[in-house]
């Protein structure tokens, strides 16, 4: 069995210059799925929703049987968080601060540790998923990548398990394609993962044009754009 369609296979790497015999050599077990930060705090009703958030439960859903590997991970800040906007006086939700790391998004408080909006969400099935990598949780830095945290320099660990697990590809999957998905899959193939981020499975915050530069830096990169029906399921 692999993991994509050979149809998908010839789409997505022709036009890429890639042999489009690569992605039909993809096993489930040099594979993995990742869902990033499918939480209570992205979906409808949560302290930073995503518009369409909930909608991409299903969709990985439907992809999670296909893996043998899965792993989610969960946005997981201290209260008075470096990245949220009541932290600063005077600063409001969208702007942007200064970090000694760099340029950051001040966001509305969310995902706070220990709450009911920092949960993953109840209704995602994912009989294999093994691990849950938590970032953010450092208070004086942010971390949208499930890879290495803001300063680009402290590793979640994550490429290492992988790594050790002889995982070659992963798809990326989740909340928000922006900025935790893109950061997690240009990461991944910064590290050398083969890297699908699985589109429909995803959903944007779009903050002042973000949903189409993130696509755009992600191509430049390698990333390869799919649809869940490109998976074999
Ligand atoms: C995220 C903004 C702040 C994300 C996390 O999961 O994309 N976005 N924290
Ligand atoms: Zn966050």
């Amino acid at each position: 069995r692999t993991l994509l369609k050979s149809t998908a296979a010839l789409g997505v790497l022709g036009g890429l210059g890639l042999p489009a015999f690569a992605a039909g050599k993809i096993k489930p077990g040099s594979a993995a799925l990742i869902v990033v930060d499918v939480q209570n705090c992205f979906l409808e009703g949560g302290t930073l929703a995503v518009k369409g958030g909930a909608e991409v439960v299903p969709v990985i859903n439907q992809l999670a049987p296909a893996f043998e590997n899965i792993v989610v991970t969960q946005d997981w800040h201290t209260a008075g968080h470096a990245s949220f906007a009541s932290t600063y006086a005077g600063k409001k939700p969208f702007e942007t601060t200064k970090l000694n790391y760099g340029t950051q998004v001040l966001w509305p408080d969310h995902c706070v540790q220990g709450t009911d909006d920092a949960n993953v969400s109840k209704d995602l099935k994912l009989p294999t998923a093994q691990l849950i990598i938590r970032k953010g949780f450092h208070k004086e830095m942010d971390s949208y990548s499930a890879f290495e945290e803001a300063d680009h320099k402290t590793a979640t660990g994550l490429a290492g398990y992988l790594k050790a697990r002889g995982i070659k590809t992963v798809f990326v999957t989740g909340l928000a394609t922006d900025f935790c998905v893109a950061w997690t899959a240009m990461d991944a193939r910064k590290l050398g993962f083969e890297v699908y981020v699985v589109e429909d499975a995803t959903r944007g915050i779009d903050l002042n044009g973000s949903l189409a530069a993130a696509w755009k830096s992600m191509t430049a990169k390698g990333v390869k754009r799919i649809q869940s029906t490109d998976i074999a399921t």
